[in-house]
């Protein structure tokens, strides 16, 4: 079992009690009476997505954050072009209460970073204020990333196609995903190198919008990256914690 799919089978076990609590029915209505999503500008200049991250697998607990929407205030103010929360819990520490603290705290749009492998959660996301959502390649077969991306569309979302090599890219290229990621953590044992984001970068749809994930200690990592091709980074660790967040995200 590799490290994704643990973290997927726990990712199953949390939502089949959720959806105990909470049947799909009342997710879908929820999800309807929800503010509209925020759309997500695909066209911008150069920008940091900033991450409320607690806990990673490989690190340990990262940063106390007693509140996330004010943490999130303190991206947004620094200028950035969207919020990322991780929702996932047992892994990451996440919720949903992020999430829905983080959307009423800023106006720009907000990521749900998570494991999304069943309907119920793209409904769920919504119902929670989510504008976009992430779709890992690797945790999808081809037929349920498509049927997921015309969901989270359908939904009003957009989706953040997360990518780790070039077979995967091929497959979010077919998918015609507007926004794609490349993640240069390796999922299989979570070692992080900023160097596989170049030549994945050379690969993907020139139309689309890049944005590289994972592994950014400072600018120097913010230039490589954008030197080869990236429109976003995706900045989790370093933003929760290196103190200064409004100014971080400024630099
Ligand atoms: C952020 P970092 O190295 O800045 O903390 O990474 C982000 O890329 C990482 O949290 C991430 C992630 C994911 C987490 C990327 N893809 C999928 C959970 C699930």
């Amino acid at each position: 079992m590799t490290v994704l799919d643990d973290i997927v089978a726990g990712v199953r076990d949390d939502l089949a009690e959720r959806r105990r609590q909470t049947p799909l029915a009342d997710v879908i209505d929820r999800a309807r009476e929800a503010q509209p999503a925020r759309a997500f500008d695909l066209d911008a200049d150069f920008g940091v997505i900033a991450e409320v991250k607690r806990r990673s697998p490989s690190r340990g607990d990262l940063a106390h954050i007693p509140d996330p929407g004010t943490l999130a205030g303190l991206y947004a103010a620094g200028g950035a072009r969207a919020i990322s929360v991780l929702t996932e819990g047992r892994r990451f520490s996440g919720s949903l209460e992020d999430l829905d603290s983080v959307r009423a705290a800023v106006d720009i749009p907000v990521l749900r970073k998570d494991f999304m492998v069943e309907e119920y959660q793209f409904h769920e996301a919504r119902a929670h204020g989510a504008d976009l959502v992430l779709l890992i390649v690797a945790a999808l077969e081809v037929e349920q990333l498509q049927e997921f991306h015309a969901l989270a569309n359908e939904l009003g979302m957009t989706a953040l196609v997360e990518t780790h090599n070039a077979q995967e890219l091929a497959i979010a290229a077919e998918l015609d995903a507007p926004l794609i990621g490349i993640n240069t953590r390796n999922l299989k044992d979570l070692s992080v190198d900023t160097n596989r984001f170049a030549p994945l970068a050379d690969l993907a749809p020139p139309e689309c919008t890049l944005v590289a994930e994972s592994g950014v200690t400072g600018l120097e990592d913010v230039e490589t990256y954008a030197g080869a091709g990236a429109d976003l980074v995706l900045v989790g660790e370093a933003l929760v914690t290196g103190g200064d967040a409004e100014s971080a995200v400024a630099a």
